[in-house]
């Protein structure tokens, strides 16, 4: 099972670099790491279990964190009417976006940075992912609101790009034109 000594902090070489595509049909190590990624990501919002590892509540995980540089995320979060977005994938990818942006108003965070980030980072209001499952299914998913926020903060893991990359370095809490807050 990931705990949390399974994941790279800021400073380790792997969160700069391009993580390679996953050959599919995915291999059975492959599946297995991305099933171990996504029963991490749920047993972190278990308070049971995240107290019995030590786990910090996550509500994703891209490969790269756990030093593996392929191209594979989990997301488990809830959207905005309370259900549950549970999404593990290889080769996710941004086929289109809106024009519009959001940020989440108290900025993000992140299992590989150990400390405070402050600043609001622009994401894309919506965007359409497509992916291949576990199952070995290709899908395309429609996402807003705060699961678009956590896949674009994931698929940038897997290109080398942190989320204070996106912040804005002279003025943190600047808000871009056309950008909105996510509510939560
Ligand atoms: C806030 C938190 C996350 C995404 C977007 C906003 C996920 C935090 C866990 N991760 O470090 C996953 O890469
Ligand atoms: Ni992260």
């Amino acid at each position: 099972m990931i705990t949390m000594t399974d994941i790279i902090r800021e400073g380790h070489p792997s969160l700069k670099k391009v993580a390679a595509e996953v050959s599919l049909p995915a291999s059975s190590e492959d599946k297995k790491i991305l099933q171990e990624m996504i029963e991490f990501v749920k047993a972190s919002q278990d308070p049971i279990l995240a107290e019995k590892y030590s786990l910090r509540p996550g509500i994703g995980l891209a490969a790269p964190q756990i030093n593996v540089l392929k191209r594979m995320i989990a997301v488990h979060v809830k959207d905005n009417n309370d259900n549950l977005i549970s999404y593990a994938l290889f080769n996710p990818k941004i086929i289109s976006h809106s024009v519009e942006k959001s940020y989440l108003p108290h900025g993000e965070g992140c299992l590989s940075v150990d400390r405070d980030v402050q600043g609001i980072v622009p994401r894309y209001a919506r965007v359409k992912v497509k992916g291949t499952t576990l199952e070995g299914e290709e899908i395309t998913i429609r996402l807003k609101g705060l699961p678009a926020i956590v896949f674009q903060h994931e698929i940038d893991h897997l290109n080398g790009v942190m989320f204070y990359d996106h912040i804005n370095k002279d003025d943190p809490f600047n808000v871009p034109d056309n950008a909105k807050p996510v509510e939560l």
